[in-house]
């Protein structure tokens, strides 16, 4: 099984963001043939597609991850560990866009490009078949270039990332974005502790 490099979007906007956060970053750790390679600030964000709810923390996270060689295999690997994870940190269904305890997206794995159907009951955001046939697992991110809040930490532990099908770097997208979405859209407030197991 090769060692893969998967970039994850992590955040959160309900009860305690940050220490979920920290929590998920712990949890990822101890899965089996997952090691967590480095760990971006964490950002306030406004909340983007649904306007009225909580500010979001978000983080982006490098890891290496032991996956099957088959790419739509390895991906769906992934999606089914988040999902897990998801649920554990107790999110539940809600609408698209909307609130969550915990949300794992997967921004880019190696140069791997997937669409794939999303198997049933995985996604918490799917109420029905539709949902999971229209809305596939998609990789890298369909939205992640066009999202201050997944580019800014992103650019901070990966500047030169650059995904299939992305129009340049991580950190040239990020600069893109900042003019549209300005500086307060995403603000960094703290830094990742190691001995703490925290942002400070
Ligand atoms: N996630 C969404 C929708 N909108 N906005 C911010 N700021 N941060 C998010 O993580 C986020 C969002 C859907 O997953
Ligand atoms: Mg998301
Ligand atoms: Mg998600």
């Amino acid at each position: 099984m090769p060692l893969r490099k998967l970039f994850l979007g992590i955040g959160a906007n309900l009860d305690d963001p940050a220490a979920t956060l920290a929590d998920a970053v712990g949890s990822l750790a101890r899965i089996p043939g997952w090691h967590v390679d480095q760990i971006s600030p964490l950002y306030r964000t406004t909340p983007v597609g649904l306007l009225d709810q909580p500010d979001f923390m978000n983080a982006a996270l490098a890891l290496s991850v032991e996956l099957p060689d088959d790419p739509a295999a390895a991906a769906l690997e992934v999606l089914v560990r988040c999902k897990e994870l998801e649920r554990l940190f107790g999110r539940v269904a809600s609408v698209r866009n909307g609130p969550r305890r915990l949300d794992l997206d997967i921004i880019a794995l190696d140069d791997l490009a997937v669409i794939q159907p999303r198997p049933a009951g995985v996604d918490l955001d799917a109420n029905g078949e539709e949902t999971a046939v229209v809305r596939p697992l998609v990789v890298p991110h369909p939205a992640a270039h066009e999202r201050l809040f997944v580019l800014a930490p992103l650019a901070d532990i990966a500047p030169g990332l650059h995904a299939p099908g992305w129009r340049g770097s991580a950190a040239q997208l990020r600069d893109a974005r900042l003019t549209v979405e300005g500086e307060g859209a995403a603000i960094r407030i703290g830094a990742w502790d190691v001995a703490a197991a925290r942002w400070v």
